[in-house]
């Protein structure tokens, strides 16, 4: 596994961003794992994970000019990426929008840099269905912006209805988008991780029943 997949992967389970139990999706699926990204909740934390989000981009060696981050989880997650890249010497426009729609003040949907014409990085935690990606395709579509790739921390690879197609939620927008879907870490980096460890060995198996049931096939 390459190095940003196992650090971000440590990184999660320290934050308690990655939780092994029993959760219930947005989807009604009960899951044995769930990620929550609300949990990098420090300066330090964001930092670690933006540096994660910024090694797998590069090791994709996608090209794009502006990070848009989607209400709410997305927005720190955008912002910390964008001060990861400052560090590293390069200095890009970031957005994002917000949910309610606002008639005073500068009003509209959107919050930052504008999107007209620039090739924008969606910055978001997972997918599980896609629904909420392809929310934010909509709004940066309706903005002019041209989506040049979705990063995401973890793709959770399940199919939106597994009796019909095993091609996973991720996958799907990909194709039906043309767009490239970068994950930190996928159910199947998470699966090698928990297979290196004895320690992970009960929550493995859970892992492995609820991919067989949900799952992307192989
Ligand atoms: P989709 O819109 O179905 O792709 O699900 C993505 C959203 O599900 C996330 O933005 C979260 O609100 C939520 N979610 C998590 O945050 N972590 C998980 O591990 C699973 C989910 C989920 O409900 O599927």
């Amino acid at each position: 596994m390459t190095d940003h997949r196992t650090r971000f992967l440590q990184l999660a389970l320290q934050a308690d961003a990655l939780r092994f139990g029993e959760f219930t999706l947005k989807s009604g699926r009960v899951s044995p794992y769930f990620f929550n990204a609300g949990r990098f909740d420090s300066g330090a934390a964001l930092a670690g994970l933006a540096s994660c989000y910024a090694d797998a981009i590069d090791a994709h060696g996608l090209d794009f000019d502006l990070l848009f981050g989607p209400a709410y989880k997305g927005i720190p997650l955008a912002t910390a990426l964008g001060c990861e890249y400052a560090r590293r010497g390069r200095d890009l426009p970031l957005a994002f929008n917000r949910k309610e729609v606002k008639s005073h003040g500068e009003g509209g949907m959107l919050i930052g840099a504008p999107l007209a014409g620039r090739r924008v990085l969606i910055v978001d935690d997972v997918i599980t269905a896609g629904t909420a990606i392809r929310e934010a395709l909509g709004l940066i579509g309706e903005a002019g912006g041209i989506v040049a790739g979705i990063v995401i921390a973890l793709d959770r690879q399940e199919a939106v209805d597994p009796a019909q197609s095993r091609r996973s939620a991720a996958e799907t927008v990909a194709i039906e988008h043309a767009l490239p879907v970068i994950a930190i870490a996928s159910l199947d980096d998470l699966l090698g991780f928990t297979g290196d460890s004895a320690e992970f060995s009960g929550q493995r198996e859970r892992l492995l029943a609820y991919r067989a049931a949900y799952g992307r096939g192989d």
